[in-house]
């Protein structure tokens, strides 16, 4: 902390969203009050600058709305009718619920459900595990984001971090794919900023002309879920024009013969016809791609969301090494650098407390769970939530809300707002903002570990989740050392200081200067994968996977889950395409004819600040994008409120007609708030909980709908 004239104090906090850009930030702080925050100017990632969602984070933390003190139900479920108690209150009647659940059921019967309100390494993915764990409650499978991804890229390329974010600038040709930077990842655009001023191209590859396509000197529209067949078209193109890097296929790959033969097939005309792509453009695109060297891929995590997700991920991991990318700074691909962070996930998340058999139950299932469609022994009877709003984020949003009214189950919540999902909860605890916990951060899109140190107190009663689940274990009569460690000793827990990249960073050195970059070397050197070294079994690029054969491989552990693959899966050692999963049994019969997609909204980030007034009022009411040929066909017109449906459920939204969306497709926007939308439902009310070919990833792209005027409805159906 800085003082300086005015008498106010400086001190400096990182961002504490599920965001790549970990924004080192800067508070402001008055008697005690939190004035306003900022970008770390002399961050070299943040740069100065916050975005619309947090550039306001005060508002945030002193919102009218903020819970402050524990409540327990005063209403009917979901009413929203609560009453204050105190903390002992609360924890009394936790301790007296599952101490008689655990009785009677065993704490299987308990289901945890969080994900990353936060992402600090203490308070965010892994805050619970250890003391669920403890418990013996059931393990709940996290998988809502980049799992297919990351089992894709590690069966390719390995836990590398790949490329520097930072080393974009040096590109001479940039591939976007299903990647809205300037929307998801801001502060990655100045480095693709430079690399333009030094002549780069920038290509983007999404169905929709996003802010970020808006940009680009070339935006490829494509048909959700195809991006497999585009990848495997562009190696067809370049290993039949002979523009592979020969030299470094040979040392540095494994199965380059087998990808030949299955890139055969993928004609420019045959791709064309699955991805909308005009034939020539897919053959343009492969050579400039092959012989504008540096070249690199950003894949956004939308290019998982569907059936073929993993596989689609494998096919674009073999592109850069095809051509020889990485040999050069520039070069390469781009998934999520988060590799590169030392973090000790096992003295968080103490994996050595699960007793084996424990039950592992995925949290796509979870509205299935709580209304027993796959009947479950024990059946779920308490439900914990904190880091999260699945009633906004995961998919089934009816059977989840269904769930929750069940009178029988004891549902807990954790939150800094009366979300939701906290409206059907029995009992609400209050959980503090960023800038009232200590915390050290891990980024998934730099190669920086910033410290978060406290910059005022808790507001009301607000707990950190460190504290929150040290009185929890205290209430359950768990008295491990792990519960004694205050925050700053679970940090030094947390992280191998001792490690190569952690060199010369130091918790001083974090608590003066913020953050540090990780001793990986700079910008200008870091170039992994020059000479192969990929973190593969064979230590090269795989183009035939070997971990596709066996069933010992996991997730990785932050996540929690189990194998991966079983023995016996059919799982393809070569990267193929699978078509939607929807499109083929939906579509013949005709009923639903859009592709409905739900990316981030630009002002929200997932579901947070969907209730806060300037990120609603930026966003505007729940919107669908839809293409003028689509919006004609159904007598909709720009401005006119729609209902979307299918078997699952049904959204009310305004339609934006626009050639920014292909036809065939419709955009509607996740983050929106279920009780502040007309109709009671956002797009997760239509997205199924199916999983990708890997990793258990969620299909949102992978969604089929019908659209009439709102009012129309009944008539069409
Ligand atoms: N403003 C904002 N920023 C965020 C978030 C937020 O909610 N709001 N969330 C954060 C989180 S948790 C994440 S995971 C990241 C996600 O970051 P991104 O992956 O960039 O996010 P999305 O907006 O989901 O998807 C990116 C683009 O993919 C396109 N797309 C969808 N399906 C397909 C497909 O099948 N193929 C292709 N080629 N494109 C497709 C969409 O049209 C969209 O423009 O963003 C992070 N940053
Ligand atoms: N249709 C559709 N669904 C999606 C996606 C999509 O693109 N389309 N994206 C998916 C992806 S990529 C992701 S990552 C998930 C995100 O899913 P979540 O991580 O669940 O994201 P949020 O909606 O931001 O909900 C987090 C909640 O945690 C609360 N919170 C914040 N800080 C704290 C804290 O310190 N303690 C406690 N106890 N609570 C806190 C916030 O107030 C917020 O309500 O959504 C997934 N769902
Ligand atoms: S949400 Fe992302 S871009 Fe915005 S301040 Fe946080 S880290 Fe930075
Ligand atoms: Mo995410």
């Amino acid at each position: 902390m800085t003082a300086d004239a005015g008498g106010t104090s400086l001190v400096r906090v990182a961002c504490p969203h599920d965001c790549p850009d970990t924004c080192a930030m800067l508070v402001t702080v008055g008697n005690g009050r939190a004035l306003a925050v900022r970008g770390d100017p002399d961050h070299p990632f943040t740069r100065g600058g916050l975005c619309v969602k947090v550039n306001n984070y005060e508002k945030r933390v002193y919102s009218a709305d903020r819970l402050l003190y524990p409540m327990r139900r005063s209403g009917p479920k979901g009413s929203g009718r609560f009453e204050r108690i105190t903390w002992d209150q609360a924890l009394a009647t936790i301790k007296q619920r599952w101490s008689n659940i655990i009785e009677e059921s065993g704490p299987a019967a308990i289901l945890p459900y969080s994900y990353l309100g936060t992402e600090g390494i203490l308070n965010g993915l892994n805050a619970g595990d250890a003391f669920f764990n403890r418990l013996g409650a059931t393990i709940s499978e996290r998988t809502f984001c980049d799992s297919a991804s990351c089992t894709a890229y590690f069966m390719t390329i390995g836990p590398s971090p790949g490329m520097d974010p930072e080393s974009f600038k040096y590109s001479k040709y940039i591939i976007l794919w299903a990647c809205n930077t300037i929307s998801t990842n801001l502060h990655h655009w100045p480095f693709i900023a430079e690399a333009r001023q030094n002549g780069a191209k920038l290509v983007v590859i999404d169905p929709v002309r996003t802010r970020t396509a808006r940009e680009a000197d070339w935006h490829i529209p494509i048909r959700p879920g195809t991006d497999a067949a585009l990848a495997l078209g562009m190696m067809h193109v370049i290993i039949n024009e002979d523009l592979v890097d020969r030299d470094y296929v040979a040392q540095y790959t494994v199965g380059f013969d087998e990808l030949k033969q299955r890139a055969g097939s993928y004609t420019p005309e045959l791709v064309s016809s699955i991805t909308g792509i005009p034939a020539d453009d897919i053959r343009t695109l492969a050579r400039e791609y092959a012989t504008t060297q540096p070249s690199v891929i950003r894949i956004g995590v939308a290019i998982e969301r569907h059936a073929g997700g993993g596989q689609t991920v494998r096919a674009t991991a073999c592109l850069p090494a095809l051509v020889g990318a990485w040999r050069r700074i520039g070069g390469g691909m781009l998934q999520l650098p988060i590799w590169a962070f030392p973090v000790k996930w096992e003295n968080l998340m103490r994996p050595d407390w699960i007793t084996s058999g424990t039950r592992v139950l995925n949290q796509w299932r979870l509205g299935a769970a709580l209304m027993q469609e796959e009947p479950l022994d024990p059946p779920i009877r308490s439900l914990f939530v904190y880091n999260s709003n699945p009633v906004v984020v995961s998919p089934e949003q009816q059977k989840i809300v269904k769930g929750l009214e069940r009178e029988d189950l004891f549902t807990v919540v954790s939150e800094q707002f009366l979300t939701d999902t906290a409206q059907y909860a029995d009992i609400v605890l209050p959980a503090t903002t960023q800038l009232e916990q200590f915390d050290i951060m891990f980024s998934w899109g730099h190669l920086y570990l910033t410290l978060n140190q406290k910059a005022i107190e808790p507001l009301g009663e607000a707990v950190p989740n460190t504290e929150l689940f040290r009185r929890l274990a205290r209430t359950m009569g768990l008295d491990d050392p792990h519960w004694i460690r205050n925050d700053e000793d679970m940090a030094l827990d947390a992280l191998d200081w001792t490690h190569p990249a952690m060199q010369g960073i130091t918790m001083d050195l974090l608590k003066q200067k913020g953050w540090a970059r990780l001793a990986v070397g700079t910008p200008e050197t870091y170039l992994p994968h020059a000479e192969g070294n990929f973190l593969t079994p064979s230590g090269k690029c795989e183009f035939k996977a070997s971990m596709a054969a066996g069933g010992n491989f996991v997730l990785p552990l932050f996540r929690q889950g189990s194998n991966e693959f079983q023995p016996g899966d059919p799982v393809d050692p070569l990267p193929a395409y699978t078509p939607s999963r929807e499109k083929a049994p939906m579509a013949t019969s005709g009923r639903y004819p859009l592709n409905v997609i739900s990316p981030k909204s630009h002002a929200f980030l997932n579901s947070s600040y969907g209730n806060l007034p300037a990120q609603l009022h930026h966003a505007g009411e729940q919107v669908v994008l839809v293409n003028p040929a689509d919006a004609r066909a159904r007598n909709v017109g720009d401005g006119s409120p729609v209902r979307i449906f299918n078997d699952r459920g049904s959204v009310e939204a305004v339609a934006k007609v626009t050639e920014d969306v292909m036809p065939g497709v419709i955009v509607a926007p996740m983050g929106y708030w279920r009780s502040l939308s007309r109709g009671g439902a956002t797009v997760n009310a239509l997205n199924p909980a199916s999983y990708a070919d890997f990793g258990r990833a969620p299909v949102f792209s992978d969604t089929l709908a019908e659209m009439v005027v709102a009012g129309a409805a009944m008539a069409a159906e």
